[in-house]
C-alpha cells in the first residue's frame, strides 16, 4: 500500500515519513531543501498491513527548477501506475506556525491540486504540523482560516479532503496513515492523463500549470525588458552614459532570465522524455535483477531440495544399515543360544548314554548274578546230600566271595 507525502519544501515531510515508518530518511537541517529525489520509506506494518510512503521535493526547492520537480513526481508516479501501483492516498503536509501561505506556498498547493485532480481529493489529507512552535489559541485560529478560505484549503476540503493534525509522534502519524489506508485507492490526474490518455506532460494540467506560471513569468520579465528598453531610449536621447551602462547590464540580466524561463518550458517535455527513458531502463535492469535474483534462489532450492533428499537417502541408507547390523546381531545371538541349547542338549544326551550304559551294566551284573545264583542253587540242589558236592560248594563259595 503506498502512500505519497507532497508539500513544500522544509515542511517536514521527511520527518513524517521517518516518524511514521522507522526509517532514516535524510531530513533539512538548513535553509537548503534536503530531497530532491523522490525517495520511498522501508515498507512497515500498519495494523496488519504493509504500508510504504513515497517523499516528494517540493515545487519550491532550492537547488532543483520546478519543471525538474513536477518531471521527478510525474515520472515516479507514471512508473508506479504502469506498474500496477495506485495510491491509497496522498498526505499534503502544511506548517502551522507558517505566518501566512505566501506566493510559492500557494504556488506549490496550485501544482499539488493539479497533480491529483478532482477525482482523487477523499483520497487527499491536508496535515498540519510543528504545532510546538505556535501557541494551541494561534494555531486553532490559523487552522479554522485555512480550512475557511477560497483562496487556502476550502476548496479541497469541500471535495472531500480531510484537514488533519500531526504532533509529530508515531502514533499521530499512525492515526493519519490509519484514515488513508481504507480509503479505495486512487488514479491521480497525472497518471491518467501521461498513462491513459498518453498526454504529452506539457499538456498535462500540472504541465499547463507550470507553463502558465513560466509563461507569466516570461511576460512579467518581457514587460520589465520592455520598460528597460525605454529608459534606455530616454538615457540615450539624454546622452547618460553612466544610465546607459547599467540599463544595458539590467538588459542582459533580464535577457538571461527570459531565456531561462523558456528554455525550462522546453526543457520540461524533452526532461520528461529523457527521464522516463532513464526510468524505463532502470525499472528494467531492476526487474533483470530481481529475475536473476530469482532464478539464483530457485538454483539454490533445487540444490538444497538435492541436498535434501541425498542426505535423507543416505539417511534411509544408514538406517537400513544400522537395522541390517541388528537382525545380524540378532541372528548370532539367536545362533548362539540354538547351539548352547544343542550343546546341552548333547551334554545331557550324553549324561543319559552314560547313566543307560551303566544302568545297562548294572542290569547284566545283577543278571548275570542272579544267572549265577541260579545256576549255584541249582548245583546244591543237585549235589544237595552227595560228598561230590563239596567242591562245588568249594568253588560256588569261592564265586560268591569273588562277585563281593
Ligand atoms: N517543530 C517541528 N519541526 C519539524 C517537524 N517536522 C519537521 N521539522 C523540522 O523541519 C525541518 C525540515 O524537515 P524535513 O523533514 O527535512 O522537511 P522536508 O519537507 O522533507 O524538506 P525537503 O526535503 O527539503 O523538501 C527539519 O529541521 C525538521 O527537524 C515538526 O513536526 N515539528
Ligand atoms: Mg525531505
Amino acid at each position: 500500500m503506498y502512500i505519497a507525502v507532497m508539500g513544500s519544501t522544509g515542511s517536514g515531510k521527511t520527518t513524517f515519513i521517518n516518524a511514521a515508518s522507522g526509517s532514516s530518511l535524510r531530513i533539512g537541517t538548513g535553509l537548503e531543501s534536503c530531497t530532491n529525489e523522490v525517495q520511498t520509506s522501508r515498507p512497515f506494518n500498519l495494523d496488519g498491513r504493509s504500508v510504504v510512503l513515497i517523499d516528494t521535493p517540493g515545487f519550491d526547492d532550492t537547488t532543483k527548477s520546478d519543471t525538474d520537480v513536477l518531471r521527478l513526481i510525474a515520472t515516479s508516479l507514471v512508473k508506479r501506475y504502469e506498474h500496477g501501483t495506485k495510491l491509497a492516498g496522498i498526505i499534503y503536509l502544511h506548517r502551522i506556525s507558517d505566518i501566512r501561505m505566501g506566493g510559492t506556498s500557494s504556488r506549490n498547493f496550485r501544482m499539488f491540486r493539479e497533480l491529483c485532480g478532482e477525482k482523487t481529493l477523499k483520497n487527499v489529507v491536508v496535515l498540519t504540523n510543528m504545532w510546538n512552535e505556535v501557541s494551541p489559541e494561534v494555531g486553532a485560529a490559523r487552522e479554522h482560516e485555512l480550512a475557511d478560505k477560497d483562496k487556502f484549503f476550502k476548496p479541497v476540503i469541500d471535495k472531500g479532503a480531510r484537514m488533519l493534525r500531526h504532533t509529530d509522534t508515531k502514533e499521530s502519524a499512525h492515526a493519519v496513515l490509519r484514515y488513508l489506508v481504507n480509503m479505495q485507492p486512487a488514479t491521480l490526474q497525472i497518471q491518467d492523463e501521461l498513462v491513459n490518455q498518453h498526454k504529452e506532460i506539457g499538456q498535462t494540467a500540472a504541465g499547463s500549470e507550470l507553463s502558465h506560471e513560466l509563461k507569466e513569468q516570461a511576460d512579467k520579465h518581457e514587460r520589465e525588458l520592455q520598460a528597460l528598453r525605454e529608459e534606455m531610449l530616454a538615457a540615450l536621447r539624454a546622452k547618460d552614459d553612466e544610465a546607459k551602462e547599467e540599463l544595458r547590464a539590467e538588459m542582459l540580466r533580464k535577457q538571461a532570465e527570459i531565456e531561462r524561463v523558456q528554455r525550462e518550458s522546453m526543457h520540461l517535455v524533452e526532461s520528461y522524455r529523457t527521464q522516463k527513458e532513464k526510468l524505463d531502463a532502470q525499472i528494467h535492469e531492476m526487474e533483470e535483477k530481481h529475475r536473476k535474483q530469482e532464478e539464483a534462489r530457485a538454483r539454490q532450492a533445487t540444490e538444497a531440495e538435492k541436498k535434501r533428499r541425498e542426505a535423507e537417502e543416505e539417511e534411509k541408507r544408514r538406517q537400513k544399515q544400522k537395522e541390517e547390523q541388528e537382525r545380524e546381531i540378532e541372528r548370532a545371538r539367536l545362533q548362539a543360544e540354538h547351539e548352547r541349547a544343542l550343546r546341552d542338549m548333547q551334554l545331557k544326551l550324553e549324561k543319559a548314554t552314560r547313566q543307560a550304559e551303566e544302568e545297562r551294566k548294572a542290569r547284566e551284573a545283577k543278571e548275570t548274578r542272579e544267572a549265577y545264583d541260579r545256576a549255584l542253587e541249582e548245583e546244591r540242589r543237585k549235589h544237595s546230600l552227595s560228598f561230590d558236592s563239596i567242591p562245588y560248594i568249594l568253588v560256588s563259595g569261592f564265586l560268591g566271595w569273588l562277585r563281593r
